[in-house]
């Protein structure tokens, strides 16, 4: 620490979710068009993780700070268990898959790997007790997601392991008042990554009283949901914003925040529809701000709400570079779309902002149950003592980035559908590969077959 407050060797760390054995399309999260529209389609897994570690490889060879996170245990057998399945696996799984296919594909979601909503996080210059500070997002608005939770918090606690740097909190409880999906509805702004930030925490619905709420689609994030978090981190008032979600933007598909915004440093890129009051927001976060707010709007009439869902512009990532200026990684489909490359190049790229790159990857995959490059990513900005605090081998390299994609060569299927995931073998496999996976990260036990007795 060199200035007040101000930490020098901070840079924000990009974990990316694995995308697990199980890939699959399911169709489970209502209000989230991607996955409706393509439930039931084959998946490909292998193509799937090769994916997500492409774009961790790219972003590690341009100079970025790359992480990874493990996916979890899938098939959740123990959750079919506590649903009266019983017997051996093989037994379970076909019961299940005959009688309960739904619950089947459920227990079977690779969905830990968008770890945007694996937890909220508050870096070290901003907590009053000076350590990172995390709270596993409960995930309760869908049963496959409200799976997560509890090995996210082992994962979490296996990496960020150092007491004296890392501190971890309960998710909150798992009741429709609390729902939580984490950082995907939580932005910091501030100046350098090291000097202190406001968060900005945006909400669907407020559970207790409360205004306007969506018709058609369910608002995943409450008030009291974010203000808990606000409080278990020691946040006061003055690093705090907490703004309502436009009804209609959740109406149209935005499911989280980062569907419609996304901020880093000083800047906020956001869609006019992001946010129920705009002008309130802005405001909130410029009287907290110690660094002027760089906002960088993109109006309807330049992207509609309905091009900026199924391009998933704002579900890019935007990176610092080391001079200041910021790279805007956006999904391939923004290419494919001629009015959202066109706003791109008008908008964002000739605009007096930033922005001064654009990278485009293609996550098509994960695209198609609505995850962009954002989703993918939990960004835990660390100081360099608590990056060498660090537990496992997590932050990415030639040689981890190597292994991996040995490792998802050796054990992933390039075809899964519906109708597989009651194969006894499918389950075989994926738990032997997920123990060789926390064998090459050394993060120990982390998953329940693990740690059964
Ligand atoms: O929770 N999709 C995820 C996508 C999460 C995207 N995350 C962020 N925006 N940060 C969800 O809706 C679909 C699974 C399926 O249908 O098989 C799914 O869970």
């Amino acid at each position: 620490m060199s200035r007040d407050g101000v930490k020098d060797d901070v840079l924000e760390v990009n974990f990316d979710g694995l995308v697990g054995p199980t890939h699959n399309y399911a169709g489970l999260a209502h209000g989230n068009v991607a996955s409706m529209r393509h439930g039931g389609l084959a998946s490909n897994p292998r193509e799937a993780a090769l994916q997500g570690l492409a774009k961790m490889k790219s972003l590690m060879d341009a100079g970025y700070a790359q992480g990874v996170l493990p996916p979890q245990q899938r098939p959740d057998l123990g959750a079919l268990r506590s649903l009266g399945f019983a017997g051996s696996n093989a037994e379970v799984l076909a019961r299940a898959g005959r009688e309960a296919p739904q619950i089947l594909r459920a227990v079977c979601s690779a969905s830990s790997m968008w770890t945007a909503n694996a937890a909220t996080i508050t870096p070290s210059p901003d907590a009053p007790d000076g350590r990172v500070h995390f709270t596993p997002a409960n995930l309760q608005s869908s049963f496959h997601r409200y799976l997560e939770p509890e090995t996210t918090g082992r994962v979490l606690a296996a990496i960020f392991r150092d007491p004296a740097h890392f501190a971890h909190h309960s998710a909150l409880p798992a009741t429709p008042a609390f729902s939580d999906e984490g950082a995907a509805n939580h932005t910091r702004l501030c100046g350098d990554h090291g000097e202190p930030g406001v968060h900005l925490y945006v909400y669907g619905r407020q559970a207790f009283g409360g205004e306007r709420g969506p018709q058609r689609y369910p608002a995943r994030q409450t008030l009291e949901a974010s203000q808990a978090i606000a409080r278990q981190h020691g946040l006061t008032d003055a690093q705090t914003v907490f703004a309502q979600q436009h009804p209609e933007a959740i109406d149209a598909g935005v499911f989280h925040n980062d569907v419609i915004a996304v901020g880093n440093g000083p800047v906020l890129l956001y869609h006019e529809m992001a946010f129920l009051d705009e002008e309130q927001t802005l405001d909130a976060l410029r009287s907290r701000m110690a660094t002027p707010l760089i906002p960088v709007r993109v109006p309807s009439e330049a992207i509609s709400l309905e091009e900026a869902v199924s391009t998933y512009l704002f579900n890019s990532q935007l990176l610092t570079n080391p001079g200041g200026d910021m790279t805007l990684v956006v999904p391939g489909e923004c290419q494919e779309n001629e009015t959202v490359w066109r706003a791109i190049q008008d908008l964002l790229l000739a605009g007096h902002n930033p922005i001064g790159e654009i990278l485009v990857k293609d996550v098509k995959q994960s695209m198609r149950n609505g995850g962009g490059p954002a989703c993918l990513r939990l960004r835990v900005a660390l100081s360099a003592q608590e990056r060498g605090a660090l537990g496992g081998r997590v932050l990415l390299d030639e040689g981890l980035h190597a292994e991996l994609v040995a490792w998802v060569e050796r054990h992933y299927r390039d075809r899964l559908t519906p109708d597989d995931l009651a194969d006894p073998q499918l389950a075989e496999e994926t738990l032997a590969a997920l123990d060789e996976l926390t064998r090459l990260l050394g993060i120990g036990n982390v998953y329940p077959f693990q740690l059964a007795t």
